[in-house]
């Protein structure tokens, strides 16, 4: 009984460290005009932008306690922007180099990628 329940608890721990989801968003303007896209990311997966994305986001909503990631070329490459892990922040590109620029991104917990 007791070496059944320990399994159970193992399941679930296992299902909540795989499935572990962080919430980020995109806007094609600032100031949250124009449409928007948001996110499950899964930690430290690399996500490419549809080709309706692709150079085209000017605000981004960073997610909660982990950090973004934001790059110039698909399959994560090229320059990179990194956003550090604290509270969810609106980050304006505009008028900044990254302005219509990122193709892909990557959310890494702390302890992950060299995130802090
Ligand atoms: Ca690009």
């Amino acid at each position: 009984m007791v070496s059944k329940l320990n399994a159970f608890y193992f399941t679930i721990f296992a299902v909540f460290v795989t499935s572990e989801a962080f919430q980020v968003s995109f806007n094609e303007h600032g100031n949250g005009v124009g449409e928007s896209a948001t996110i499950d990311a899964v930690d430290g997966t690399c996500y490419n932008f549809s080709p309706a994305w692709n150079d085209r986001v000017s605000q981004i909503i960073t997610p909660y306690f982990a950090c973004l990631d934001v790059y110039e070329n698909s399959s994560c490459s090229g320059k990179v922007q990194r956003y550090a892990a604290g509270y969810a922040m609106f980050v304006e590109l505009g008028g900044t180099e990254f302005n219509d620029f990122i193709s892909s991104f990557r959310v890494s917990s702390p302890g992950k990628n060299g995130c802090q």
